[in-house]
């Protein structure tokens, strides 16, 4: 399955067979810092590669060298793509960050992979993203003796140094002979316990997952396709995604913002074939599309992954906004299933597709790893050629996260159909899924914990129509405590304070004097956690 090829020779093969192609339209910030009128750049792939050799450039002059971890933090704007290439080109091993993780993540990152760069816009919208680097290095210089170099996106290169600068290949490992059996890049875990963990994938595992996903997608040289979800999820990344329009030479949209109005735009001016939604964002489109009337006769594919999608909602997606439905059941850890083309509807609407790849293993098992009866429920475990077998640096994770022959353990709760199709049935892990975006309880029952008001704290997932799930948190006061008269607004205040992610901060918070069940002896975290929805969902 493994080709000998690695990342950045993939992308210099692409962006020479596909140069006259339209590559990217986006918004550049460098236009922006030009004063330019016109905002958006359309960049061939030839026009894409110049820009890349430039920024790889700039990304080695900041001191990274070849192996070395880059912190890569953009919106999905053009200088995305030409920093992805650049980092690439310039040797690095991009970690994969969101415009919207803040300094108590980004210190995480740039620790665990002991980081050289960051690269950021100081013109995204949301923080300051120079003083946000800043506190990040200068957190890293304190705890590593390590400089965190800052690369700011939106300025204009440095066309001059960048004439001597030949592309480098990245080497991490050095006992392996093939580069391309190498970790690539850092990919972020949704996680279940604390900070999320790194993901390291290979070149060559990575590779061929996009080849797969490019077939079964039905891409080609005119799939004009419209990112929406950030850029750095391993979804938009490549099922079949970005690495998939760039291995069929077609043409990557970026929209600036998710809303229905600025996609809809987009995809009538730029006639947009394939789009890629989480299930709370296809309910927005399909709430706002009656109303707005969109042209969305050009789309011939919508893809809607990350979260379970209804069936009820999936019936709509079709004739409502025009495209074929698939659904994707993926994770960045690595195994991605799909519907096919020629799946029936019953198919398309009630499972989540079936493994990309013949050598992807597949165990439905119940808590002691038995397997379970046929078209029982069960945990899905798994295990194939673009699967990860180990987190990044993290061995008592790892013991816990994967069997002894090497399977990981998803956390998803599922069924197999007699055909091998899966349907996702539950979540055995403890994670809240809002808008796609993984949080895991623990991490934010920990920040409530240090609160000097707070003994005792509880956060569960409370479903909602509009993102999946709402962060719901339940403290238990020290005693004399006082939280106001709205304790939601001083824990948000406080997970401001600590430089929390802002989507991990608490939606609904609830002060109890005590937590249901934990008088009742020896009972897991888990089970108070369970008790504690049942008590939120019973007082609604
Ligand atoms: C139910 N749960 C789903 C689905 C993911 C393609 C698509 C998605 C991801 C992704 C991805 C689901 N129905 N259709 O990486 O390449 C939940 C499961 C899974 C977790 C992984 C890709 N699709 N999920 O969402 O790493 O719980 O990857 O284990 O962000 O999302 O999350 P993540």
């Amino acid at each position: 399955m493994w080709v000998d090829e690695t990342i950045p020779e993939f992308l210099e093969t692409s962006c020479t067979d596909s140069a006259e192609n339209l590559a990217v339209i986006a918004v550049s910030h460098q236009k922006m810092s030009q004063g330019e009128s016109d905002l958006v750049a359309r960049l061939t792939y030839a026009e894409l590669r110049e820009q890349a050799l430039l920024a790889a450039a700039r990304v080695r002059d900041a001191g990274v060298r070849p192996g070395d971890r880059v912190l890569l933090q953009l919106p999905n704007i053009a200088e995305y793509l030409v920093y992805l290439l650049g980092i690439f080109w310039a040797g690095g091993i991009p970690v994969f960050c969101l415009p919207a993780h803040r300094a108590s993540d980004l210190i995480h990152f740039a620790i665990k992979s002991d980081a050289s760069a960051h690269v950021f816009s100081s013109r995204t919208t949301g923080a300051d993203f120079q003083q946000l680097h800043r506190s990040v290095a200068s957190a890293v210089q304190d705890q590593q003796c390590r400089r965190l170099a800052g690369i700011d996106a939106s300025l204009p290169y440095d066309t001059e140094k960048s004439e001597s600068f030949t592309p480098a290949q990245p080497v991490i490992n050095t006992d392996r002979t093939r580069k391309s059996e190498q970790v690539a890049f850092l990919q972020l875990s949704g996680g279940t316990t604390g900070l999320s963990k790194l993901i390291p994938r290979t070149h060559a595992d990575y590779l061929y997952s996009v080849r797969q996903s490019a077939k079964i997608c039905q891409l080609n040289q005119e799939s004009t396709l419209l990112v929406v979800l950030p850029a750095s999820h391993n979804f938009a990344m490549s099922s079949a995604g970005i690495l998939g329009a760039i291995y069929t030479g077609s043409t990557i949209v970026f929209a600036a913002d998710p809303s229905p109005k600025t996609a809809f735009t987009l995809i009538e001016q730029e006639k947009v074939r394939v789009v890629q939604l989480v299930p709370p964002l296809a309910q927005a489109w399909l709430a706002s599309a009656p109303k707005r009337q969109p042209n969305l006769e050009t789309l011939e594919l919508i893809q809607i992954g990350g979260a379970k999608l209804l069936p009820s909602v999936a019936e709509q997606i079709t004739p409502v906004l025009h495209g074929k439905l698939q659904q994707v059941f993926g994770m960045a850890e690595g195994l991605v299933n799909y519907t096919r083309a020629d799946d029936s509807d019953e198919m398309r609407l009630h499972t989540q597709g079936r493994p990309m790849s013949e050598f992807d293993e597949i165990r439905v098992v119940d808590d002691n790893d038995v397997p379970v009866a046929e078209g029982e429920s069960g945990h899905l475990l798994t295990r194939g050629p673009y699967t990860i077998r180990g987190y990044y640096n993290e061995p008592h994770i790892n013991v816990k996260s994967f069997t002894e022959d090497g399977f990981y353990r998803t956390g998803d709760i599922v069924r197999l159909h007699p055909t091998g199709d899966i349907e996702v049935t539950g979540r055995a892990k403890d994670q809240i899924n809002r808008n796609g975006e993984k949080i895991a309880v623990d991490e934010i029952e920990d920040v409530a914990l240090t609160h000097p008001h707070v003994y005792d704290a509880v956060a569960v997932g409370l479903p909602d129509e509009a993102v999946g799930e709402r962060i719901y948190l339940v403290v238990v006061p020290q005693p004399d405590a006082d939280f106001g008269e709205s304790p939601v607004s001083a824990m948000r205040e406080y997970f401001a304070e600590r430089q929390v992610t802002p989507y991990k901060f608490p939606e609904l918070v609830e002060v109890m004097d005590a937590l249901p069940l934990t008088n009742v002896g020896k009972i897991s975290r888990r089970d108070v956690r369970a008790a504690v929805l049942d008590h939120v969902l019973q007082n609604k």
